[in-house]
């Protein structure tokens, strides 16, 4: 049926048949026939539809993904190995679009594709940023930032026609909308709402990524901001945010209305899940919009407040977003009475500061107006939530213990594991049945497998073919030469001091010391570092030079060079993960405990055979609860004991250095003559301040603990079958990371889209 559709496609639109077709020719008949295949499905409905409002959706390339959904993966793989080419090379035409940061917006990439797979009616609402975040290129060393287009007239993205007014301040401007699909695996579908800026202009674009940040009226949808930025950008920040709710209000509004429903039963019919602060002001602004339809102020608060819920994703204080109520003056001056009138009311019932949505500097603080005016407010994972609980949302939990609920974040096991690893997955299939592919629970019909020493071979040959396919890719992409017998020991996140890169790098230092000094590791070790940093963020920019330099360092010695590699993997998105993921050995999960909300990336690299190297942070206290002690390895001091340290201001890294010469001879490095004159001496004086200094995220806290913990790693690699079954044990136990089980529990605790239609 594909075959018939592709080869009709392909002469329709380019007059070729399938064995004289061009791979871009694939692809771009795949697209259409992806696309028309979608449109074909219903629409998922019901009595209540679900709004997952965001401003980042990291969704990836689709093509493979959509394909899986619409049942036409293998089909369309057959169809074209008997022409010469694999999907994986058809999907190399595709753009990336880079619609998000991180793992806020990947999350909600796998959320969508988990909504669609269960029937639920529900879409997400966000921007259409042309260059989305941005390019990383490698020079000298240093990051560079490059636009990173990725609209063409082939993508994914479908006008809709619907087009709303936003009335800023000084201007009004309009939003039109588009979608792009999203097939269930189960049929139906939904989809993900875009707006963009019908007046923007790519042409204001100056060199690399800068452009006047005045001009909104055509530069609000151009880039999507770093989290880390400027001053300057900040209040264009606030535009795009006000930009994107007035629009979604206006659309859950018309829907609701089109769907028969009055204005004053927005909670019985809709739901908002707001996530993260970015979108906040779309409670003011649904309750101005009721006080349009004639609702009164204090009915149209109490209506909306049982429709949104909200999800915390950080404790790091510069992530929680306060706004001066001037700046939303300028931007939205119609949300200023709004916004103060619900201030009033919400400090008539809890009169405390620390609750008040206006701080007295006239700070507004957006997390406080979710929380007074959301019905749910939700952690990312346990620890994270009780972090929450009892320390920075305490004064809430005291008020509204009933609002807070945990919902431990999950991944999508079609894109991460089905489309991601397809050796594994057949693997998988050929021990335990294909019921996996549907439940992910039934992965632990593995665990017997522990004793199987053909299945334990197996595994490890399987890794190794994937690590011998990401040394291929590496190699082409940026000319790096990887041994694929070498360890694969991989950190693959944004760039950030919380998560601590820089201890990686440092063990690295210790590494080849070690080896310079005649002792070896039992085999080569292979650091991979994947991480963007904000542009302005410039310590976390210090870092990746300081790799950068390193890994110059190690490559020039030929006495360390053929023990240890380190490798930056330029530009990380979610193209590169699909790489990495299915290729790494040790995962390395190393974050400050208490700091990392949650972490999705240790769910991927579990998933795919890896073993965790890791602090008991965020999920990873709950995939050691899973997998057990022996299959984990653990260090460093506990989220407790932090929190102390912070409290007390008893975190001294300066004495540390001065009564451990084995540290301090690690961090001395920094400033190792012949690293210096491969580098930048000014960012690596200032990254060697900061850390004997400040170290604000505790690096030299846990660096001891992470070598100990490290070497006993690399030394347990030795026994390949005990490795093997540490991998297949966490392969197992990954089940319950699948976002499937996630959507489940939002549904059944805050959306109740489920129970509406019963
Ligand atoms: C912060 C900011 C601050 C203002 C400028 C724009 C901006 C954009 C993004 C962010 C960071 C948002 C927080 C975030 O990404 N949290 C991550 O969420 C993941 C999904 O829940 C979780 O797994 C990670 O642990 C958490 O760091």
């Amino acid at each position: 049926m594909l075959k018939t559709a592709l080869t009709q496609t392909l002469w329709d639109r380019f007059h070729v048949k399938p064995e004289q077709a061009s791979r871009r020719q694939f692809y771009l008949a795949l697209l259409s026939i992806a696309q028309a295949e979608t449109a074909r499905r219903p629409r998922n409905a019901g009595p209540k539809k679900l709004y997952y409002v965001s401003a980042e959706f990291l969704i990836g390339k689709l093509l493979s993904n959509n394909l899986l959904s619409l049942g036409l993966y293998e089909e369309a793989e057959q169809f074209l190995a008997g022409f010469g080419h694999t999907l994986a090379e058809v999907e190399e035409e595709e753009d990336e679009p880079s619609l998000g940061n991180g793992g806020l917006g990947r999350l909600a990439a796998c959320f969508l594709d988990s909504i669609a797979a269960l029937g639920l009616p529900g879409d997400g609402v966000g921007l259409n940023y042309h260059e989305g975040l941005f390019r990383q290129a490698i020079r000298q060393r240093k990051q560079c930032e490059e636009p990173d287009p990725w609209i063409s007239p082939a993508s994914w993205l479908l006008p809709t026609g619907k087009r709303f007014p936003v009335a800023f301040g000084s201007c009004e401007v309009t939003a039109v909308l588009y979608d792009i699909a999203v097939p269930g695996c189960n049929g139906g579908r939904n989809a993900l709402r875009l707006f963009d800026l019908e007046t923007v202009n790519e042409d204001i674009i100056e060199d690399g990524i800068s452009f006047d940040k005045t001009d909104v009226a055509h530069n609000l949808t151009l880039f999507l901001y770093p989290d880390d930025s400027d001053e300057e950008g900040r209040l264009l920040r606030l535009y795009q945010q006000y930009f994107l709710v007035s629009a979604t209000a206006q659309l859950i509004l018309e829907e609701l209305r089109e769907r028969g429903f009055a204005p004053e039963e927005l909670d019985r019919h809709a739901v908002v899940q707001i996530n993260d602060t970015h979108p906040s002001l779309l409670i003011p602004e649904l309750i101005r919009l009721l006080g349009e339809e004639g609702v009164p102020l204090e009915r149209a608060a109490a209506v909306v407040s049982r429709s949104c819920a909200y999800t915390n994703h950080t404790i790091l204080a510069e992530a929680l977003e306060k706004w001066p109520l001037e700046s939303i003056e300028t931007v939205a001056p119609q949300l200023v009475p709004v916004i103060e009138a619900l201030d009033r009311l919400a400090a008539q019932a809890h009169p405390a500061p620390e609750v008040r949505i206006i701080d007295e500097d006239g700070l507004v603080h957006m997390a406080r107006m979710d929380i007074h005016y959301g019905f749910r407010v939700n952690g990312v994972a346990a620890l994270h939530t009780e972090i929450l609980k009892k320390k920075e949302l305490r004064p809430f939990y005291e008020i509204y213990p009933e609002k807070f609920t945990n919902k431990t974040n999950g991944i999508t096991f079609r894109r991460w594991l089905l489309c991601g690893n397809r050796p594994l997955a057949g693997w998988i299939e050929e021990r335990i049945g294909p019921d996996f592919r549907k439940d992910a629970d039934a992965l632990e019909r593995l665990l017997p497998f522990r004793g199987d020493e053909d299945s334990l071979l197996s595994l490890l040959e399987l890794k190794r073919g994937a690590k011998r396919r990401l040394a291929e890719r590496l190699l082409e992409s940026q000319g790096a030469k990887l041994d694929p017998d070498a360890v694969f020991d991989i950190q693959a996140k944004r760039l950030h001091e919380y998560k601590r890169q820089l201890m990686n790098a440092l063990y690295a230092v210790y590494l080849y010391l070690e080896i310079k000094e005649g002792r070896r590791p039992p085999r080569p070790v292979t650091v991979l570092f994947a991480a963007k940093a904000a542009p302005a963020y410039t310590l976390a920019k210090d870092v990746i030079h300081f790799i950068l330099c390193l890994s110059a360092l190690v490559e020039r010695d030929p006495a360390a060079r053929n023990w240890l590699k380190i490798v930056m993997v330029e530009n990380y998105n979610v193209t590169k993960a699909g790489w990495l993921i299915p290729a790494c050995e040790i995962s390395e999960q190393i974050s400050l405990a208490s700091q990392e909300a949650s972490g999705t990336g240790n769910m991927k690299f579990m998933l795919n055979g890896a073993v965790t190297l890791g602090t008991l942070d965020g999920a990873n206290v709950e995939i050691a609860g899973r997998v057990g002690r022996e299959n984990i390895a653990l260090f460093g001091k506990s989220s407790a004991e932090v929190l102390r340290l912070y409290e007390q201001g008893a975190y001294d890294p300066d004495a540390l250095l001065r009564e451990d010469p084995d540290l301090a001879r690690l961090a001395d490095f920094i400033l190792h003559g012949p690293l210096l004159r491969l580098g930048d001496p000014d960012s690596l004086f200032r990254l060697y301040r900061d850390l004997s200094h400040k170290d604000w995220f505790m690096t030299l806290l846990d660096l001891k603990d992470y070598i100990r913990a490290k070497d006993g790693l690399l030394r347990r690699y030795e026994d390949r079958l005990r490795w093997a079954r540490m991998s297949l044990t966490n392969i197992a136990m990954a089940g319950y990371f699948s976002s499937d089980r996630t959507i489940r529990e939002y549904d059944r605790d805050i959306w109740h889209l489920e129970e509406a239609r019963r």
